[in-house]
């Protein structure tokens, strides 16, 4: 089967690593473009048209383009990963939504220790 899953995002942002890692764990194929910090490419009228706000990730399928890493992962598992990754029962989900939802404080809580490593 072609590949027709699209990610545009530098592997060293926090929010492409979790699409990536998404769709890794689903096992979908997909081609990557590097774009956003050194790579550039974010103020291309192309990538614009993409995601007005010009910041990775963003991912293109047949259906089109679909930016925020939050609601690209909601995406994909509803997508490609009911009865796994996406549940239909609405506690069962709210499980992942604590993952989610978390991120922001364990992302904190990280920066701050590589903070206090780095000072
Ligand atoms: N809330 C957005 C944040 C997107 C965002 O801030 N992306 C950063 C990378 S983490 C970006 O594009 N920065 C500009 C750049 O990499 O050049 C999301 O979750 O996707």
């Amino acid at each position: 089967m072609p590949t027709t899953l699209t990610i545009w995002g530098r592997r060293s942002s926090f929010n492409v690593q979790k699409v990536l890692w998404a769709l890794d764990e689903i096992g979908l194929k997909y081609e990557h473009r590097n774009a956003g910090g050194s790579h550039g490419g974010l103020d291309d009228p192309a990538f614009l048209a993409m995601n007005p706000h010009g910041l990775v990730p963003v991912i293109r399928d047949e259906e089109g383009s679909v930016w925020e890493s939050n609601s690209i992962v909601r995406y994909l598992c509803a997508k490609h990963s009911r009865g796994n990754l996406w549940m239909d029962d609405p506690f069962a989900r709210s499980r992942g939504y604590k993952v989610e939802f978390a991120k922001g404080s364990v992302k904190q809580a990280i920066q701050g220790i590589v903070g206090s490593i780095n000072a």
